[in-house]
């Protein structure tokens, strides 16, 4: 009986034969049935009008870059947007960096380049800079061979593939990350297969690190639980902690046997020195021990549309890296096949030194890059601390009730400010300031001249609002 209804006139093979020739035809966005009615070509359009995906319910927007979809919907010239962490310029404008320009130019005009699919691991040169970069020259670990790295879609590819191969090849599904952390960080690992839960962070209190609870709660996790780390310049809150506190919990997590997984988002962003920000991470892998690292070059290089990064996990020996490698290209094969050619190849370029390239000439003027990207890098974090400095100053010149202090003592991109979510609406409302509304504050956004009107803005909320 199901036959008698399909065998409809319309749907005769030549028919619909005929309509498909149509709708594949270039520029044919509506289509006349043969009966001479308009067929709505829409991709979720049901034969009876209505959507098979008529049930869908409406998703809220993403709490970080929603708020940039708020703020380009807003047609206020006073606008600021201090949501999502992108570095603008003193202008106000986005930054590609120099070095970057020149390193386009140079791939540009080598006609060796070719646009094939990279390895699923992606661009070798990438991996082994990277892996270089964030646990030093001379690391032991890379030395011995006991690193893999694979380039990843960025920070939070990184973090997704380094989870995914957790949930399938670790004995452990826990995976322990700071309260707050970064919002997106509780989906990527729930959705890879692992069960998060929490770990003290920051206390209100005293707008710094609740070390005590983070050591009590670290104690408390299971043995061989995964914990996730900021590597430096935790977001949102700017708290680090010291180099002494780390080895504490260094000295805790390994007594524990709990597996270190490092989200490095902003190597080079707190201090402006890349080896600097890296003392975290370069701890725990003097030591020995196991760890994961996800490392992102949308902040440190400007990259954040070239989705650059790499995961690289550290293992007990070199057997057992190779082993994890074969692994990881079985979670990147069936998820995106292999990673974009684009990006990596910029950051190689620029990463690339002496014991990549030997002639001469051509070593120096990849020298000179590498140099370029770390005075670049510390300008845009000298930029960032000066306006701490600024926001400072302009709350205390205006007596805003409270102890700002925080805003030059917190570090990295973002200022955690304690405001609460009625503040921050009421700053949003009327005075046009985007920020999240857990009250954190893209330090990068800022620029001399919209300072004045944040520090009017906080000041009113403070005032008016508890
Ligand atoms: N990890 C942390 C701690 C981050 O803050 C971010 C980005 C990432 C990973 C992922 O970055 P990537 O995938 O772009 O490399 N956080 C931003 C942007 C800057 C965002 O939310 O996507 C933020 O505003 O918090």
């Amino acid at each position: 009986m199901g036959n008698e209804n399909a065998r409809d006139q319309s749907s005769s093979p030549g028919r619909r034969l005929a309509t498909l020739a149509r709708h594949l035809s270039v520029g044919d966005t509506s289509l006349i049935s043969s009966r001479g009615e308009a067929i709505n070509t829409a991709p979720t359009a049901g034969f009876h009008g209505g959507s098979v995906f008529a049930n869908v319910a409406q998703a809220p927007e993403d709490p970080i870059l929603g708020v940039t979809v708020a703020y380009n919907k807003d047609p206020s010239p006073m606008k600021v947007n201090l949501g999502v962490g992108a570095y603008r310029t003193e202008e106000g404008k986005p930054l590609v960096l120099n070095v970057v320009k020149k390193a386009e130019k140079m791939l540009l005009n080598n006609p060796s380049r070719v646009k094939e699919y990279l390895p699923i691991t992606g661009l070798a040169d990438f991996n082994k800079l990277s892996a270089k970069l964030i646990f030093g020259a001379d690391s032991r670990a890379i030395q011995e061979n006991r690193v893999t790295t694979v380039q990843c879609l960025s920070g939070t590819g990184s973090l997704r593939v380094g989870a995914e191969f957790l949930a399938r090849h670790y004995n452990k599904r826990a995976i322990f990350i700071p309260q707050p952390t970064w919002g997106n960080h509780p989906k990527v690992f729930t959705l890879a297969g692992l069960s998060v839960k929490t770990y003290r962070y920051y206390d209100p209190k005293t707008r710094g690190l609740n070390f005590q609870g983070l050591l009590e709660d670290l104690n408390m996790a299971p043995s061989g639980a995964i914990v996730l780390l900021h590597a430096c310049a935790h977001n949102p809150t700017g708290v680090d902690p010291t180099l002494d506190q780390w080895e504490q919990i260094r000295r805790l997590m390994r007594s524990k046997s709990l597996l270190p997984f490092f989200d490095s988002a902003y190597q080079g962003f707190a201090s402006g020195n890349l080896d600097a920000d890296a003392q975290s991470v370069r701890m725990f892998v003097a030591d020995g021990g196991e760890c994961l690292m996800a490392q992102s070059y949308a902040k440190n290089m400007g990259l954040y549309g070239e989705r650059v990064g790499a995961l690289s996990i550290v293992c007990e020996s070199a057997d057992v890296a190779v082993k994890v490698e074969s692994q990881l290209k079985l979670v990147i094969r069936p998820m995106y096949s292999n990673p974009p050619i684009h990006g990596a190849s910029i950051v190689a370029t620029i990463l690339k030194d002496s014991s990549v390239d030997k002639a001469y000439v051509f070593l120096c003027f990849l020298r000179e890059m590498y140099r370029e990207w770390t005075i670049e890098l510390k300008a845009m974090a000298n930029r960032i601390i000066s306006m701490r400095q600024q926001l400072f100053n302009a709350l205390s010149a205006r007596g805003t009730p409270g102890d700002w202090s925080h805003i030059i003592k917190q570090i990295g991109m973002f200022t955690f400010t304690g405001l609460n979510k009625e503040q921050v609406s009421f700053m949003t409302r009327e005075y046009h300031i985007y920020m999240t509304s857990d009250g954190r504050i893209s330090m990068a956004g800022l620029n001399t001249k919209t300072i004045p009107h944040l520090a009017d803005a906080i000041h009113a909320a403070v005032n008016r609002i508890k």
